[in-house]
């Protein structure tokens, strides 16, 4: 970790994002006067869900919020729990049951899951639900962690219960920062009523880690325009390396070559036309090929140029070589010539792109806090899942550590009137 920290403050301290090593400032307009408003809010609240990024459980969190947390009842649902490294999960999960913090890891898309989250929510607010004829529910938290679709997906399943007549309202959702700009509620049960609000994601006015801006950066929460795309890119190449990741894909490759010597599959044929983008059409095979060969060219670009240096990552200077090296073959990787202008940052909203899709693989970018507590049997991952070396990955045969997505059977539903 300390190597990723100094790379930043050194080499890449030089290359426009934080000059001088100062804190990431996005607050616009909205964001501010949302602030003041979910405070006003949170006075009425009878419950909140505080939604937060799995792949960064710690560094998605908005800490003006939490002294008004704290005296509510909530939960801290870790949403896009499909990008966050499974092996990983379950130990950031047990890390907030022993601060006596309620959390689940979600995926806003999968009504499977808010299901889950319903239920339990459904169970801590039993006792209020029996004698309140109107509950409020409140959703907050940084912006792009997945509120508005989280909110969706609750409203489409209490549709199931509650038909309505009129077409219903749905929350924008989209994969930039900042879509919500005000706040919005949705009634998701009759007697009692209960509303959800969708809330506008909201940062700190600023924030002073540099490491926190570049993992809130990273995974979207913060507009690209603010650290810069090329400084992004090199941050996750610096906790690729220094996490050894590129010896993972390598392995992962090696492998894949293998069975495709083993004739178990042939060489993806593409036409490149069928390519282009085409929202009422789901991506056919050659598209879906056509990335997977990106992916496996780009992985293998940056593990080649990983295996043939033969400088220290853990010393910032050759950290930073390396990262120059890995953009030339990241460019390579890309078929973007050397000519086209603005080369650098396309490479990088390419690379960027792959990784927020999951493409890469499946990452948490925050590391659970030592508590000194010694490692339990509970906390060892099973066989089955333990990633080819030490590296923080998953392979595609690795399975989530069975239950521990769901919610422990003492959190069984009261009543379905929520659902
Ligand atoms: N992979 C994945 N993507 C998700 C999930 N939940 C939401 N998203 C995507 O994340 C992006 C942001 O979702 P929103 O619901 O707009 O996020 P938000 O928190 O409301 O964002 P703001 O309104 O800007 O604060 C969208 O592209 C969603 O499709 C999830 O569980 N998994
Ligand atoms: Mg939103």
């Amino acid at each position: 970790m300390g190597v990723i920290k100094k790379v930043m403050k050194t080499g890449l301290g030089e290359m426009g994002f934080n000059k001088g090593g100062g804190p990431v400032n996005w607050f616009p307009g909205h964001m501010a006067a949302a602030s003041r408003a979910i405070r006003d809010r949170l006075k009425l609240a009878d419950f909140v869900i505080e939604v937060r990024d799995s792949r960064i459980p710690l560094s998605s969190t908005n800490e003006e919020l939490q002294p008004l947390l704290a005296g509510k009842r909530r939960l801290i649902a870790l949403n896009k729990k499909d990008l966050a490294n499974p092996n990983i999960l379950p130990k950031w999960l047990r890390h907030f049951e022993s601060d006596k913090q309620d959390c689940l890891s979600i995926n806003a898309h999968s009504k499977h899951s808010v299901r889950k989250l319903l239920e339990l929510v459904e169970l801590k607010l039993k006792e209020v639900i029996s004698r309140e004829p109107t509950l409020l529910v409140m959703v907050v938290g940084v912006p792009n962690v997945g509120k508005s679709a989280l909110i969706n997906c609750i409203h489409r399943i209490s549709a199931e219960h509650f038909p309505v007549q009129e077409k219903m309202k749905k929350a924008v959702v989209g994969p930039l920062p900042g879509v919500t700009q005000d706040i919005a509620g949705f009634k998701i049960a009759h007697q009692p009523s209960i509303y959800v609000l969708d809330t506008p994601g909201v940062l700190v006015p600023s924030i002073p880690d540099i490491e926190t801006g570049l993992k809130l950066a990273a995974t979207g929460s913060v507009k690209d325009s603010v650290v810069g795309e090329e400084r992004i890119a090199q941050y996750l190449l610096a906790v690729f390396n220094s996490r050894g990741t590129p010896l993972y894909w390598k392995n992962l490759n090696d492998r894949k070559k293998e069975l495709q010597g083993n004739g178990s599959e042939g060489k993806h044929e593409y036409n490149v036309k069928d390519l282009l983008p085409n929202r009422r059409k789901p991506p056919d095979d050659s598209a879906v090929y056509y990335i997977e060969d990106v992916v496996t060219e780009v992985q293998c670009a940056l593990s080649d140029s990983f295996s043939k240096f033969d400088g220290n990552v853990d010393d910032e200077n050759d950290m930073e070589d390396l990262i120059e090296l890995q953009f030339e073959a990241l460019q390579k990787a890309f078929k973007i010539p050397h000519t086209a202008s603005e080369c650098r940052a396309k490479v990088s909203k390419k690379f960027l792109t792959l990784f927020r899709m999951g493409k890469l693989g499946s990452f948490i970018l925050d590391h659970v806090p030592d508590t000194g507590k010694p490692v339990s049997d509970f906390d060892r991952v099973p066989d089955t899942c333990k990633p080819v070396s030490n590296l923080d990955h998953v392979s595609d045969s690795c399975k989530p550590v069975s239950n521990l997505d769901h919610v422990p059977d003492t959190y069984k539903p009261v009543s379905s009137k929520i659902l």
